[in-house]
C-alpha cells in the first residue's frame, strides 16, 4: 500500500488519490471532511485501499476464475485466445454459475445463522434460561404462532414461544423433502406452486447451503441452469428460514417497530459525552447495551469521569435495529464506519457480526477508540474481545459500557473533529405500522395504487460500495421514483443513506409527485419509508405478498420493483435472488461477476422471467435505472388495466 511511485516522493495511493478528488467520494459532506482529516492523521481508509487494488483482476470481475480444487486456479480467456476450459474441463458457464451460487450460499449462511442465533436466544428466554430477555410483543407472538398452526388460546406466552422456537429450529436441519414450515406459513399459494413446479422449494435452510457447496465441488454439477436453480432455492431458504424468522422473533423479543423520530449522520456524536457506537447486524446484544448505557448507574459513572452523559449511536444494520425500536440515532452506513473512529471522539465501537471492516483496529490505533468484538465467530486482531453470553446479557452489556466510559479519559482533544452534519428522520415502518397508518387495512393503499394516485412501490435495499460515489445512486434513484409517484420503502444501508439525505422527513413530501404527496400528507408519512435492517427485507416481501393476495394476483403482476443501487455483500446477492424468486424486477447498480458467461448473464437478466416472473437488470447509471424501473411499473399497470 505504501509502495513508492516513480518520482520517489509520493506513494502509489497518494498518486491514485490525486486522480479521485476527495470531494467526489460521497454526496454526504461529512465524508470528504473526515477523509481529509484521516489523511492528515496518517490513516488509510476503505477508499485508499480500493484505489490500491486498482486495476482489479479482470478475471475476477467477470467471474471466470476458479480455485475450487488444487489443479487450479484456472482462468478462462474471455477473448477466445487462451483456454476456454479449466483443467477439469469446466467452462466459463459452469465456473460463473458456480461462483455466483457460492456467493448466495455465503449470504444465505450469514442471514440464517443470524436467524438461528436469535431463535436459540428466544428459546432460552422461553425456558427461563436467559433472564435478560422477555416477550415484549405478545400480540405479535400470537399472530406469528397462529400462522404456524400453534394453539395460542388459553396458553402462557412462554409455552407458545417454546413451541414456535422448536418448529423454527427444526426448519434449519430437517432431512425430509417437505417445504420449510416458514414458507408454508408465509408464502402466497400461487408462489408455492411456481416454486414447486420449478423444483426450488427450500427443504431445509442448512441443507440448501450445504448442497450448493457440494454441487460446486470439483466434478459435481456443471449445468449452469441447474446450478442457478439451486441458488434460487437456497436464497428462498434464506428469505423465509433465515431473514424472516430473525425479523419476527426480534419483534417479539424487543417490540415491533412503530414510527419513531431520530437524527442521523456523524453529527449525532457529541464532544462532551462518552460516545459508544454499536455496529453489525444482530440486535440481541446491542439492545442490552442500549439499556445499560441509558441506566442511571452508567450515567453516574460517565459523570464521574467528566462526561456530560453517554451517546449511543448506531452503524449499519445493528444501527437500523436500535433506530427502529428505540430511536437511537444512526451515525452512518457501511462506508462510514472507519470515519466514525476518525472523528477521534468515539470511546468504543462495539461490533457483533457482518459488514465490520477488519481494518477498524488499525484506524483505532491512531486514536483512543476501543474496538470491542463480542461474538465468538467474529474476532478481529487488535480488538478487545468481550464475549456475549445470552445467560448473562445484562452483565456483559454493562461491562462493555463501563469499558467505554473508562476510556473517555484517554480521548485526545486535539484529535477530535465531529462534523456538524445531522438530519432528522422518521423510522420504524414495520408492515404492522404501515397497516396501522393506513387505518388497520391495506385497502387505502390498494385503492391509491389502483386509481393511479400512487403508481407503484419500490423496495430499495443494500450496501455501499467504493466502486461508486457513496450514497449517490441510493438517493438519486429514490428521488426520481418519489418524484414520479412511486412509494419507496427500504432497508439496510439504503435506509441510512435516504435518512441522511433528508428523504425520511415529513418535509420530503415536497420532492414527491402530486399523488404520492397527497397520500403521504393524509397519512402523515414521508415518501421514503424506513423498514429496517437487511433481514427486514422480508418485511417488504410480506407487504408484497399481502398486496398480491388482497388483489388476487401473483406477485410478479404487481407494479412493484426492487433495487440494490450500491450493493457489495454476498447477503445482497441472496436478497436480490429471493426478490427475483418472488417475481420482482430487481435492479443491481454495481455489476455482478457474471459477465464472463453470456449464458448465465442471459438466464439471470432474461430467461428466468419466463419461469419465475422476476429477473435481474444491471445498470450503474442511477438516472437510467430509475427510468427503467418507472417503465416496468408502467408496463405492469398497463397489464392490470390500471390508469397510467
Ligand atoms: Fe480448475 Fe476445475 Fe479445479 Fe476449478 S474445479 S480450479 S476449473 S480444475
Ligand atoms: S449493513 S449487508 S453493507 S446493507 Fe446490513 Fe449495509 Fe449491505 Fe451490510
Amino acid at each position: 500500500m505504501v509502495e513508492k511511485k516513480g518520482d520517489g516522493k509520493s506513494t502509489r495511493v497518494e498518486y491514485l488519490m490525486r486522480r479521485v478528488p476527495v470531494e467526489e467520494v460521497s454526496i454526504n459532506p461529512a465524508v470528504p471532511e473526515l477523509v481529509k482529516k484521516a489523511e492528515r492523521d496518517g490513516v488509510k481508509l476503505v477508499w485508499h485501499r480500493f484505489l490500491a487494488q486498482q486495476p482489479q483482476c479482470g478475471f475476477g470481475l467477470l467471474g471466470i476464475c476458479c480455485r475450487n480444487c488444487n489443479m487450479g486456479p484456472c482462468r478462462i480467456d474471455p477473448f477466445g485466445y487462451g483456454p476456454d476450459r479449466g483443467v477439469c474441463g469446466a467452462t466459463a458457464d459452469t465456473i460463473v454459475a458456480r461462483n455466483l451460487i457460492r456467493m448466495i450460499a455465503g449470504g444465505a449462511a450469514a442471514h440464517s445463522d443470524h436467524g438461528r442465533e436469535v431463535t436459540l436466544v428466544f428459546k432460552m428466554m422461553a425456558e427461563g434460561k436467559a433472564p435478560g430477555y422477555k416477550i415484549t410483543d405478545v400480540e405479535k407472538l400470537k399472530a406469528v404462532a397462529s400462522r404456524y398452526g400453534i394453539k395460542v388460546e388459553g396458553r402462557k406466552p412462554e409455552e407458545i414461544a417454546r413451541d414456535l422456537a422448536d418448529i423454527i429450529l427444526n426448519d434449519f436441519g430437517k432431512q425430509d423433502e417437505e417445504p420449510l414450515k416458514t414458507t408454508e406459513a408465509y408464502a402466497p399459494e400461487v408462489r408455492k406452486r411456481v416454486w414447486t413446479r420449478l423444483g426450488v422449494m427450500p427443504r431445509s435452510i442448512d441443507r440448501e447451503i450445504v448442497e450448493i457447496m457440494h454441487r460446486t465441488h470439483i466434478g459435481v454439477d456443471a449445468d449452469p441452469l441447474n446450478l442457478l436453480l439451486q441458488g434460487i432455492r437456497a436464497a428462498l431458504g434464506d428469505g423465509f428460514g433465515g431473514s424472516l424468522v430473525a425479523t419476527e422473533l426480534q419483534d417479539i423479543l424487543f417490540g415491533t417497530p412503530k414510527p419513531v423520530k431520530s437524527v442521523s449522520n456523524l453529527g449525532v456524536l457529541k464532544e462532551d459525552t462518552v460516545n459508544l457506537i454499536i455496529h453489525g447486524h444482530v440486535p440481541i446484544l446491542s439492545e442490552k447495551v442500549v439499556e445499560a448505557a441509558t441506566s442511571k448507574k452508567a450515567l453516574a459513572m460517565a459523570r464521574d469521569v467528566g462526561a456530560k452523559g453517554i451517546t449511543v449511536a448506531g452503524m449499519c444494520c445493528t444501527g437500523n435495529e436500535v433506530l427502529m425500536r428505540r430511536g437511537i440515532p444512526p451515525a452512518g452506513n457501511f462506508l462510514m464506519q472507519e470515519l466514525a473512529v476518525a472523528t477521534g471522539a468515539v470511546e468504543a465501537m462495539v461490533v457483533d457480526y457482518q459488514c465490520i471492516m477488519p481494518s477498524l483496529p488499525d484506524v483505532a490505533a491512531c486514536y483512543h477508540t476501543k474496538i470491542i468484538t463480542t461474538m465468538p465467530i467474529a474476532k478481529i486482531p487488535g480488538a478487545v474481545h468481550i464475549e456475549f453470553d445470552p445467560a448473562k446479557a445484562d452483565e456483559v452489556a454493562m461491562e462493555i459500557v463501563r469499558t467505554a466510559i473508562e476510556n473517555f479519559k484517554n480521548r485526545s482533544k486535539e484529535k477530535v473533529m465531529i462534523p456538524k452534519e445531522k438530519m432528522e428522520l422518521v423510522a420504524g415502518f414495520s408492515l404492522e405500522a404501515i397497516v396501522k397508518a393506513l387505518g388497520g387495512t391495506l385497502e387505502p393503499l390498494i385503492n391509491a395504487l389502483r386509481d393511479g394516485t400512487i403508481k407503484g412501490i419500490a423496495g430499495i435495499v443494500g450496501c455501499n460500495n467504493p466502486k461508486v460515489k457513496h450514497n449517490h445512486s441510493h438517493v438519486t434513484i429514490a428521488k426520481e421514483l418519489i418524484k414520479n409517484d412511486v412509494l419507496v420503502v427500504g432497508t439496510g444501508c439504503w435506509a441510512l443513506a435516504a435518512g441522511m439525505a433528508g428523504l425520511m422527513r415529513p418535509e420530503a413530501v415536497d420532492l414527491a409527485g402530486d399523488g404520492l404527496k397527497k397520500i403521504c400528507n393524509a397519512l402523515k408519512i414521508p415518501p421514503c419509508l424506513h423498514m429496517g435492517s437487511c433481514v427486514d427485507c422480508t418485511r417488504i416481501l410480506n407487504a408484497i405478498s399481502a398486496l398480491a393476495e388482497a388483489l388476487n394476483v401473483d406477485t410478479p403482476d404487481l407494479p412493484v420493483v426492487g433495487s440494490a443501487p450500491e450493493w457489495m455483500s454476498e447477503k445482497a446477492v441472496s436478497i436480490g435472488t429471493y426478490f427475483v424468486g418472488h417475481g420482482v424486477f430487481t435492479h443491481l447498480g454495481t455489476v455482478p461477476p457474471v459477465l464472463g458467461s453470456p449464458t448465465v448473464t442471459k438466464i439471470l437478466t432474461d430467461d428466468v422471467e419466463r419461469y419465475i416472473g422476476g429477473k435481474f437488470y444491471v445498470e450503474p447509471d442511477p438516472h437510467k435505472a430509475a427510468r427503467t424501473l418507472l417503465d416496468v411499473i408502467e408496463e405492469k399497470r398497463r397489464k392490470l388495466h390500471w390508469p397510467r
